[in-house]
């Protein structure tokens, strides 16, 4: 049962560099969407709304001017290490 879900994950990874590639189409595509009150910057709670498991932690960790918001730069930077794999695996 392991195995295909395995070979999905592998897949995964192996795409992910090439998506990488193009990561301002993509976050700026999920910045928008994200930004309900389209002031061009994401708030915590905004943030919070697409994920809820995000922590006020996390979100610092990316605002890197102090802000208490993320531009689509700072955001940017999110996505690309959100939709990386996860580098943990089951040892077999
Ligand atoms: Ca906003
Ligand atoms: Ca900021």
């Amino acid at each position: 049962m392991m195995k295909p879900i395995l070979a999905v994950a592998a897949l995964v990874a192996f795409s992910a560099p090439a998506f990488a590639q193009t990561p301002d189409h993509t976050a700026a595509d999920k910045f928008a969407k994200h930004d309900s009150n389209k002031d061009g910057a994401l708030s915590l709670a905004e943030v919070q709304v697409a994920d809820a498991t995000v922590t006020s932690e996390d979100f610092d960790k990316y605002d890197g001017d102090k802000d208490k918001a993320l531009s689509p730069d700072e955001f940017a930077k999110w996505a690309e290490t959100k939709t990386a794999p996860p580098t943990s695996a089951p040892g077999e």
